[in-house]
């Protein structure tokens, strides 16, 4: 049984999404999703359109997910990996050119998966506002 772990904050729902959670829950068997609250991204400065309950509610019902579980702050990812016996933490490959999360891999695998071009959470918002073009 491996466990998978990735983090996000997964608002406004699109195929960006479901393509890397059916990526990542591929690379194992249980997949452990952390969805930002609502104050951490407050603390990064975001806001999202869906409060975390809500997003927390949408992303329990994919097929893909076993847990999801609150992203509070930067530091809580060796805690989250050690708690839920995590094998492979997966991230977007923003993170790809970064040793930020290096110190995991004393713990765990650490895999950047490719993102989905052309679609994002703030291309839609900016979308919408111009009228759905
Ligand atoms: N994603 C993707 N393709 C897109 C948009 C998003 O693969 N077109 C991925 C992101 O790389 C991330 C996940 O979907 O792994 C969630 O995206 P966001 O909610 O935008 O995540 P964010 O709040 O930016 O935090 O890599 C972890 C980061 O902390 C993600």
């Amino acid at each position: 049984m491996r466990r998978v772990l990735t983090y996000g904050t997964f608002d406004l729902l699109h195929h960006g999404h479901i393509r890397i959670l059916k990526r990542a829950k591929a690379l194992g068997d249980f997949l452990v999703v952390a969805i930002s609250t609502d104050e951490f991204n407050a603390g990064k400065g975001k806001k999202s359109f869906h409060d975390y309950e809500t997003r927390k509610e949408i992303v329990e019902a994919i097929r893909y997910v076993d847990l999801v579980i609150p992203e509070e702050s930067w530091e809580q990812k060796l805690d989250d990996v050690k708690r839920y016996d995590i094998d492979i933490v997966a991230m977007g490959d923003d993170w790809a050119g970064s040793d930020r999360f290096d110190y995991l891999k004393d713990h765990c695998e650490l895999v950047f998966l490719p993102r989905t071009e052309g679609i994002s959470t703030t291309e839609i918002k900016e979308d919408l506002g111009r009228g759905g073009q």
